[in-house]
């Protein structure tokens, strides 16, 4: 598989945490319910590049390990912590690119002087670039036709 010297492809995409405060329903060991994600940056479909996208939780949960091959590429659940989560991605088979890990942080609280509130979530979001170098040519083909 001929691999393409000069080029580079650039795959745009945003990871983020999504956390609401449970309030009067939150108890010790859960008093949020969040959802962390990966997508396209401009919510383009994934899937002719991303073979799938695992989600590794702390360890203090269930399962910590959550692999997803479909969109959305994205875990809910509730807890009462903040952590890091590293998220890998796995591309094609076609693309003969390695795995990529991101990392980010679980955010359930907005800072020392901000009370919480059940009416609107704390969201954390990053833009992310995975830069494809000197890709294989059939696999840059195959996405730029796409
Ligand atoms: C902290 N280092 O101490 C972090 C760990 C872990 C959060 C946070 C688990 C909930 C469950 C959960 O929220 N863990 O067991 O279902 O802040």
């Amino acid at each position: 598989d001929r691999r393409l010297r000069d080029t580079e492809f650039v795959l745009p995409v945003v990871v983020g945490t999504c956390a609401w405060w449970l309030g009067k329903k939150a108890s010790d060991t859960v008093t949020h319910r969040w959802t962390v994600y990966l997508r396209g940056a401009n919510n383009e479909d994934l899937t002719h590049i991303v073979q799938k996208v695992t989600f590794e939780l702390h360890h203090t949960f269930q399962n910590p390990h959550r692999m997803l091959v479909q969109p959305p590429y994205e875990v809910t659940e509730q807890g009462w912590g903040e952590f890091d989560i590293n998220i890998t991605l796995s591309f094609t088979q076609d693309s003969r690119e390695k795995d990529i890990s991101i990392l980010h942080r679980l955010k359930l609280y907005e800072g020392d002087n901000t009370p919480n509130t059940t009416k609107k979530p704390v969201m954390s979001e990053v833009y992310e670039e995975v830069v494809f170098s000197e890709p294989v040519e059939s696999f840059y083909r195959r996405v730029v036709s796409t």
